[in-house]
């Protein structure tokens, strides 16, 4: 083939899956419901992609299809079950949909799996738990049906799984496993059942299958890269060289969201047949590659993670460059799969149409590779209309009105080293202590109250026009009523208004901040079921009125407790947005920490002594190479500091950190210099308090003493005796109490016990001070 796509988004274009399986789950309909509306979205999608240019009879378009999560897909497949959940497998080993979704979303006592970001992305999977006793076997014949419904539909796909060595990079020990067990240490034994799926696809007529091995381009998942390099070799020198062609498809090795360096002659060594190479974020190797003779190129020059256009003349240069490498064959690729992405512009009549000219969507990206792959194959005359309209789609973009404005390059320009540091920390904390007046311990939340139905159906209705905006505001001060009273009676020290206004804490900002746009359909995955619409920031910021501060300080007028000012930072707006791609990210974090430091002034000014600014995806962010941290945590925590560093020492910032791995970030929590910090730490039993202690981290932090992303209710018992550790670890006036992320995705039956016990537990503690 010579253009293909490496994915494509599976939640559909009015998100037909997340409805389906939210059903089933709530018991209002069969599996086979969900099976056929699965089914029509694959025949749907085989049907576009035909359409928008993708060959049908050479392995073009990929079969990429999940009901929730790849990786778990994986799992599955080779029937890597944890032992609780053993009791939900066949005798084959096979899940069925409920069993599949009980693993995914948890059943009482019996956790989840594990969730955790993917790559730099803001998707999250689920962790494989993979012990020395872990039994692999070929126990789903999905990828194999899933072709095979393809290939009766008319349309020959490839088979699209993830590899062997990224499966078990990415996953975790099982909680039995000895100390010094690694998931990869079981490479052996994995392989077989890749082997068989190989072999069955090939019985299918598979005539491709692309194993997706991200792994190899990162050096942040705590594998060393010379021992991913001898497992890359093992596992393709069984799958591609020991099996032979026949008995297998040609085997196609993707490795999307970076840069191969030194793992690219590692896999040119194998005898894979193909490799797809992101060219977005990485670059083309300058030098012929050993190995690469003989061997389909891929190059993913259209990036499947961003929205912009793509620029197809030089795009075109850079394919061109590919073919003096010595490779058999270049192919035209997307850099990831295109479910980063939504699905189409066509469903966006409300977006500015200037704009929609600079955007490509997933079909859109499509329709820029069939493109490019006429061009290599014919030439450029063949694709001369559609060169240029490209080009000056990006030139349009340099000169429009609003992506460069002087007054925003002005302030940024004229930015003093000062504007980026606060006065020393002791004496914060004396004028802070004296303004607050807070008991030891104090109490706290993140800030998201649960987002109750009432509430989205007002926001609804305001949306369509069908409620006044004075009857919304109404609507959202009685829920902040609420919220106030509900905290004040079960006895938290500092308050919030709980967000009610807020869809999503960065479409929030993006709605009311010059340079953003938001889209209508324009549905991302971000976790199974769950969607998030990424903002599009495509000009320089500014913040035309103030966003946050009525509603802060109506809800302080409703207390005489401290009210926190909630706002999302630079770095995290920047991670969940589509964000410009003509300009370093550290300036445009710049630009939205600037239009931030301004709301905080106002804030300061109405009277609030204290604001949290979350920055929940900082870790989001880091770099995959190691090379690249320290430039990335330098403009990200000047950013935040940017923001948050013009306020009076008796003023108190806070900020919100989720999924990190402290150890990683720990000189980053110590840049930004903020007053409090609140982290993620209940599920691991708060073990980064030791840590924290140990570096001699002077500011306070508020460990999650329960996790909000179960419906489990915490006992007082339990609150009680992880701040009976954490009190003995740390300087107890280092200390906050707060549950470990925002309360929004819950509901009030489990929030309002919850905090009860957090409060009672704290009461607890404090008496033994
Ligand atoms: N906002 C954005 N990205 C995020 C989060 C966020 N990424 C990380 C984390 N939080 C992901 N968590 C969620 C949690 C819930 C939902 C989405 C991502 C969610 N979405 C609604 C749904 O799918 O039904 C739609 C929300 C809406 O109406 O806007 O529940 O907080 N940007
Ligand atoms: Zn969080």
């Amino acid at each position: 083939p010579t253009g293909s796509v490496l994915g494509y988004p599976r939640i559909g274009p009015r998100r037909e899956l997340k409805k389906a399986l939210e059903a089933f789950w709530a018991g209002r309909t069969a599996a086979d419901e969900v099976e056929a509306v699965a089914a029509d979205l694959r025949r749907r999608t085989r049907a576009r992609l035909a359409e928008l240019g993708l060959a049908t009879d050479a392995p073009a378009i990929p079969s990429a299809f999940s009901f929730y999560d790849h990786v778990l897909d994986t799992a599955a497949l080779v029937g890597a079950v944890p032992a609780r959940f053993a009791d939900l497998q066949d005798a084959d080993g096979r899940l069925d949909l409920a069993g599949y979704s009980t693993v995914a979303r948890g059943r009482g006592d019996d956790l989840p799996l594990e969730m955790t970001k993917w790559f730099d992305t803001n998707y999250h999977y689920l962790v494989p738990e993979i012990g020395p006793g872990t039994a692999f076997r070929y126990a789903s014949d999905r990828p194999v049906a899933e072709f095979a419904e393809a290939l009766a539909d008319g349309v020959l796909t490839r088979p699209v799984v993830v590899g062997p060595v990224t499966f078990l990079a990415l996953a975790k020990p099982t909680e039995d496993a000895p100390a010094g067990f690694h998931p990869l240490d079981r490479l052996d034994d994995l392989l077989p059942v890749y082997a068989r799926l190989l072999t069955e696809l090939a019985a299918a007529g598979a005539t491709w299958v692309q194993l997706d091995e991200p792994a190899l381009v990162s050096d942040s998942i705590g594998v060393d890269a010379a021992v991913l390099a001898e497992a890359t070799t093992r596992a393709y020198r069984a799958l591609a060289t020991e099996l032979a062609r026949p008995e297998r498809p040609a085997i196609l090795v993707a490795a999307p969201y970076g840069d191969l360096g030194a793992a690219l002659p590692v896999l040119a060594a194998t005898d894979v047949e193909g490799l797809a190479i992101d060219l977005v974020r990485g670059d083309a190797p300058t030098v012929a590659v050993p190995g690469l003779a003989g061997k389909t190129l891929v190059g993913g020059v259209v990036d499947g993670h961003n929205i912009w256009r793509a620029d197809l003349d030089a795009r075109l240069t850079v394919l061109e460059q590919l073919a003096g490498l010595g490779a058999a064959a270049v192919a035209v690729g997307t850099s990831t799969s295109l479910f980063h992405v939504p699905h189409t512009l066509d469903d966006e009549p409300a977006l500015d149409r200037t704009l929609v000219q600079w955007l490509a969507f997933a079909d859109e990206k499509v329709r820029e590779v069939a493109t490019l792959a006429t061009g290599l194959t014919e030439g450029r005359e063949a694709v001369r209309t559609e060169l240029l309209a490209a080009s000056d789609a990006v030139r349009s973009r340099a000169t429009a009105p609003g992506v460069v404005r002087p007054e925003v390059r002005e302030r940024a320009a004229a930015l003093t080293d000062d504007q980026f540091r606060r006065g020393p920390f002791a004496a914060r904390k004396a004028a802070q202590a004296e303004r607050l007046r807070l008991p030891a311990l104090p109490t706290t939340t993140i800030g998201s109250f649960p987002q109750t139905p009432e509430i989205r159906k007002a926001r609804a209705a305001f949306g369509k026009g069908e409620l006044s905006a004075a009857a919304y505001e109404d609507e959202m001060k009685a829920e902040i009523r609420r919220v106030v009273e509900l905290q004040e009676r079960i006895g938290l020290d500092v308050l919030v208004h709980g967000e009610p206004e807020r869809n999503d804490m960065v479409q929030y900002f993006a709605e009311n901040l010059d340079g953003f746009a938001v889209t209508q359909n324009g549905w991302v995955q971000s976790y199974g079921s769950r969607c998030t619409r990424p903002s599009i920031l495509w000009g320089d910021v500014s913040r035309p009125a103030p966003i946050t501060v009525a509603w802060t300080t109506y809800t302080q007028s409703l207390t005489d407790k401290p009210v926190k000012g909630m706002l999302t930072g630079p770095v995290t707006i920047l991670a969940w947005s589509f964000v410009r791609d003509d300009q370093p990210l550290g300036d445009t974090a710049n630009q939205v920490a600037l239009a931030l430091r301004d709301e905080i002034a106002d804030l300061e000014a109405a009277g609030i002594g204290i604001v949290q600014v979350d920055e929940p995806a900082l870790r989001e962010l880091l770099p995959l190479r190691e090379k690249d941290h320290a430039a990335y945590l330098d403009w990200s925590v000047r950013s935040f500091r940017l923001s948050t560093a013009g306020v009076r020492p008796d003023t108190q910032i806070h900020t919100h950190l989720c999924y990190s791995e402290f150890g990683e970030i720990m000189d980053a929590i110590d840049g930004l210099d903020a007053d409090v910090t609140s982290i993620e730490a209940a599920r691991s039993k708060m073990e980064i308090l030791g840590d924290i202690a140990a570096a001699g981290y002077p500011r306070a932090v508020g460990p999650g003493v329960y996790d909000i992303h179960s419906p489990r209710v915490p006992s007082q018992a339990e609150v009680t005796e992880l701040l009976t550790e954490a009190v003995r670890t740390i300087d107890v006036d280092q200390l906050w109490v707060n549950p470990d992320c925002g309360l929004k995705t819950r509901r009030y039956e489990e929030v309002t016990p919850s905090l009860e016990h957090l409060v009672e537990a704290t009461r607890t503690v404090r008496a033994t001070l």
